[in-house]
């Protein structure tokens, strides 16, 4: 009998050499079994979550860097708090952040262009940006200082609306125009509300490619306002903008309007912990996988059939459910497709393949549901492929 350890040993031997690869916008090992590469980002593979707990552990989280990870020196790092919507600046060494009273949160951060490949492949539609499957996102514990308390310590003015955070990587140079830091307003009330200035992740330090020496977390809502690498707050009495916020992050295209609708909350998806066109023995099976959404996820129904829909069962809770459903895999080739709380089959069309809920006019539309698109299978085995 070969014992546990030996099966992992003779895994590693064989899958190391060849396929650990590194992308050199990205300091953490990338190996191919947990990670697709889209040139500066890296996106998770479900299939490489099945064996793990409800926190996606930092080696294989998701990593989307406009430029490249930066190595900031943590001793002469300040984070600035300034602007006409504080009466108090303040400018904080790592220590000083550390000294503050702290919480921690759970929290999934989602690239807001997760499932934008599906645009494509699911709805004939040709969308701009990174094209992602489901693996843009990822949940952490997050301890840091809220950001409702720093803003009070800097002496809030009633008078604030906005707040600019200005990320400390490369300036965003895209089409030969600089961009400069990357950055999006977050209004103050959400700011007050269950934002968080990160310097913990999964109760380490936060890991240079994931924002050394702190980040913003900002739950529910798309990745983009999680700025990594933080350097400055700008607090605001007036509107302020940035590409993030005008340019890109919003929904474009014939049924919004010409300025466009911006993208804030995520809306709720589903995974299957399984790769694409995934092929499984044929016989009893367990179907494994998560749904998250940023109102929480009631009920998560599968469907094995292409018609009927069966709820699963949830295994955990938290940012995120992980739940399963027993499957009867007979030989051939199966669709296999979750929804979350009434997910619809389709996302309106936008030009840059945000699935998120309408801007006004296509009320409870919005999410993409995940299917596993139907392939022979080549295995002379009895064998379902998914
Ligand atoms: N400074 C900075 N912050 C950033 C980005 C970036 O490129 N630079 N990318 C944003 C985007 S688009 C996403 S989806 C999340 C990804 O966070 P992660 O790389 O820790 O998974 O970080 C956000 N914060
Ligand atoms: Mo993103």
């Amino acid at each position: 009998m070969i014992s546990r350890r030996g099966v992992l040993l003779a895994a590693g031997l064989t899958l190391l050499p060849s396929r650990a690869v590194a992308a050199p916008s990205i300091v953490k090992p990338l190996p191919a079994t947990d990670f697709i590469l889209h040139g500066t980002n890296a996106e998770t593979r479900w299939e490489a979550l099945r064996d793990t707990g409800s926190l996606t552990p930092v080696s294989k989280f998701f990593v989307r860097n406009h430029t490249s990870t930066p190595l900031l020196d943590a001793s002469s790092w300040r984070l600035r708090v300034s602007g006409s919507g504080v009466s108090r600046p303040l400018s904080l060494s790592l220590r000083d952040l550390r000294a503050l009273p702290s919480t921690s949160v759970e929290a999934v951060i989602e690239c807001a262009g997760n499932g934008r490949s599906f645009f494509t492949s699911q709805q004939g539609q040709s969308v701009s940006g990174t094209p992602w499957k489901l693996g843009a996102v990822g949940n952490a514990r997050w301890r840091g200082v809220s950001l409702g308390l720093l803003l009070r310590r800097a002496g809030l003015r009633s008078s604030a609306v906005d707040v600019l955070p200005s990320g400390l990587d490369a300036e965003y140079v895209t089409g030969g125009v600089n961009l400069g830091h990357v950055r999006r307003p977050l209004p103050v009330g959400k700011a007050l509300d269950d934002v968080l200035v990160a310097y913990e992740m999964n109760g380490a330090e936060l890991p240079v490619d994931h924002g050394f020496p702190a980040r913003l977390v900002v739950p529910g809502w798309g990745g983009i306002a999680s700025i990594k690498w933080l350097g400055s707050l700008e607090v605001s009495s007036s509107v302020l903008h940035s590409p993030w916020d005008t340019d890109y992050y919003r929904l474009l295209g014939p049924s919004y309007p010409a300025s466009g609708t911006l993208v804030t909350t995520q809306v709720a998806k589903s995974a299957f912990e399984l790769e694409w066109d995934a092929s499984v023995p044929a016989g009893r099976r367990v179907l494994t996988g998560r749904s998250w959404s940023p109102d929480g996820v009631r009920r998560v129904e599968v469907s094995t059939d292409g018609r009927t829909w069966r709820r699963a069962t949830p295994v955990s809770r938290g940012a995120w459910t992980r739940w399963q459903v027993p499957w009867l895999a007979t030989p051939g080739a199966h669709v296999l497709r979750v929804r979350a709380d009434g997910q619809p089959d389709e996302s309106p069309y936008n030009t840059q393949g945000v699935s998120v809920r309408g801007g006004g006019e296509a009320p409870g539309h919005g999410a993409l549901v995940t299917r596993r698109n139907s392939s022979s299978s080549a295995s002379t085995e009895p064998a379902a492929t998914v």
